[in-house]
């Protein structure tokens, strides 16, 4: 539990931040949502301590949202914080699956927002990416599934692509789905992809990850040679994946996240 503050207590923003155990940018966002009430002096916020517990106690409030925690502990670079995080979560009954859509990926979608909006720093995003790679190495192996393998699913990215979190994050769902995964990292040249899901033997379908737009013309070029190659369906995903874009590409199924892509792929 954070401390209870003091009556008459004037805070500032960050202080606030640290006793609710998250980033600035997290508690700067509950004051411009209107959950966290403060007031603006001069160029700094101030929190009296009686809307701080009454933030923390009231129906808005409480222990700051799971995403929110984590994300401050990748954000400090505290591999051990996330990973208690994480635990919490899980002993409170989120599977692993849970804890990637409504922990890890909120959190590293904000962190890129903050980047994108300049409020954090490439070196804080970079920190915070090495923290969440080391939550995907522990969580991974726990995306299990009992019984006899659906098929086999080759995932990776087209060159130029080098989100590889979002590919083990869809790989591990796909695996927890009951696929087997021959996971291919990212950034990958369209030959070796080709020769790679030729040599695979007979597959379920072909994963294509985009997270970034400008990976999607890239991704075409691969989809068309894997398509010429006649290799098996193609599974299309990734932050930056529209359903045009997939009609378009030729892909013969299409998901935004994870539990979509083992939707799609009981579908095909
Ligand atoms: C971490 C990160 C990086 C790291 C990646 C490290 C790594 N090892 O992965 C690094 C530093 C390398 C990086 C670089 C860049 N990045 Co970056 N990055 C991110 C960040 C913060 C998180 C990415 C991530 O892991 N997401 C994982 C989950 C949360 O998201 P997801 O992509 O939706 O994935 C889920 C599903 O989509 C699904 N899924 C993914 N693939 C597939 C495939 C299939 C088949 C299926 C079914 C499902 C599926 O599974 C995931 C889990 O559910 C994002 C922010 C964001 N919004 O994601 C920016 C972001 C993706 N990056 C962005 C940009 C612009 C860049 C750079 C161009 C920056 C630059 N100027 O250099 C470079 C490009 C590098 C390159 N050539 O690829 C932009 C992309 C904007 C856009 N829409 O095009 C984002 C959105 C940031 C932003 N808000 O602007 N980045």
């Amino acid at each position: 539990m954070p401390p209870t503050p003091v009556a008459d207590e004037t805070l500032s923003l960050r202080e606030c931040a640290d006793r609710l155990g998250v980033h600035y940018m997290t508690a700067y966002r509950y004051v411009r949502h209107g959950r966290l009430v403060a007031t603006k002096v001069g160029p700094e916020w101030q929190v009296r301590s009686g809307d701080l517990a009454a933030f923390l106690a009231g129906p808005a409030g409480g222990p700051a949202p799971w995403a929110d925690r984590l994300e401050a502990r990748l954000l400090a670079g505290d591999h051990a914080g996330a990973w208690g995080v994480v635990e919490s979560a899980l002993s409170s009954g989120l599977d692993p699956a849970a804890v990637y859509v409504r922990l890890l990926a909120p959190a590293l979608r904000d962190i890129g927002e903050g980047w994108a909006q300049g409020t954090i720093s490439v070196a804080d995003e970079h920190r915070a990416t090495a923290a969440a790679a080391r939550l995907l190495g522990r969580l991974g192996p726990r995306f299990v599934h009992r019984g006899q393998s659906r098929g086999r699913v080759v995932i990776g990215t087209p060159p130029g692509e080098r989100h590889a979190l979002a590919v083990g994050m869809a790989a591990d769902h796909l695996r927890g789905g009951g696929w087997e995964v021959i996971e291919l990292g990212c950034d990958l040249p369209v030959a070796d992809f080709v020769r790679v899901a030729h040599e695979a033997g007979p597959i379920s379908a072909i994963a294509v990850s985009v997270t970034m737009e400008r990976a999607l013309r890239p991704a075409h070029d691969l989809i068309r040679a894997l398509r010429f190659a006649d290799l098996g369906p193609i599974l299309l995903g990734g932050g930056a994946v529209t359903p045009e874009a997939a009609l378009r590409f030729g892909a013969d199924a299409w998901a935004q996240d994870g539990p979509g892509g083992v939707v799609a792929m009981e579908e095909l």
